[in-house]
């Protein structure tokens, strides 16, 4: 069970590097079978699949191509109930906690509860909160909700807080994808100290020095995706990061 894993893993401040891969953002089969030829090669823990908005409608080639290629838990990172594959091995099943759009909060779940519930899904319940100071991102603007600015560290504390209390056993720190500024090591630090369960933190996280502060603040996974769909080896280069923390602790 991958949420069984997280929580030991967690217990033992290990890390995992996940990509996120964005069916929409797949320019062929060549490049995906090197994205994941390299995956392979650095172990990567979890595979991500998803986007706010999938408007080629190739989520399940996608999952489908990436499961015989690899065996690496494959996640479905959903923007809407639509987005959802059996073949995937779990799905994180957000809800946005930042925003105060019923829709996604509950509305959502609501309508794909029996579906998931008939699917081998493993279930991830995510308090899902997004970071950042644009209100105009594509994320911002899909989900119809503001994000917790970088610099209002309680806002983000009290959310997590909560998110635990009401039973999410993952709390996701997004910035989004193709932000401009990560999430801040302090916010993710201030999080951490707050929560007992496993923490994930993404966007904007294209430099190896971004990657060390994120795991050195307290994420135990930390998802690459914008900097990977530019430049592969982008992964070699923080599964190092990676490998080289979880040494200290082995
Ligand atoms: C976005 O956390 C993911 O939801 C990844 O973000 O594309 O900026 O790496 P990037």
């Amino acid at each position: 069970m991958i949420l069984n894993s997280l929580e030991l893993k967690r217990s033992k401040n290990l890390k995992s590097l996940s990509i996120l891969v964005d069916p929409d953002k797949i320019p062929n089969e060549k490049y995906l079978d090197n994205l994941l030829h390299i995956s392979r090669k650095c172990n990567m823990d979890f595979i991500f699949v998803g986007g706010s908005l999938l408007v080629n409608d190739t989520l399940n080639e996608t999952v489908s191509f990436i499961k015989k290629a690899v065996d690496i838990p494959v996640i479905l990172f959903p923007g809407s109930n639509l987005h959802i594959d059996k073949s995937a091995d779990a799905i994180l099943f957000l809800s946005l906690i930042s925003g105060r759009n019923p829709e996604l909060l509950i509305g959502q779940h609501v309508i794909a509860a029996p579906i998931l519930k008939k699917s081998k899904l493993e279930i991830l319940p995510t308090g899902y909160i997004l970071i950042g100071n644009d209100a105009n991102t594509t994320v911002a603007h899909i989900s119809q909700s503001f994000p917790i600015p970088t610099n209002k560290y309680d806002i983000a504390i009290c959310t997590s807080m909560a998110g635990e209390m009401l039973g999410m056993k993952l709390i996701y720190l997004d910035a989004g994808s193709g932000a401009k500024e990560e999430v801040p090591g302090q916010m993710i630090s201030s999080v951490k100290k707050s929560i007992d369960i496993p923490l994930i933190v993404g966007g904007g996280i294209n430099t190896v020095k971004k990657a060390e502060t994120a795991y050195a603040a307290g994420a135990d996974i930390i998802v690459l995706g914008t900097a990977v769909e530019r430049n592969v080896d982008f992964i070699s280069d923080v599964a190092l990061v990676r490998d080289r923390m979880n040494s200290k602790r082995s």
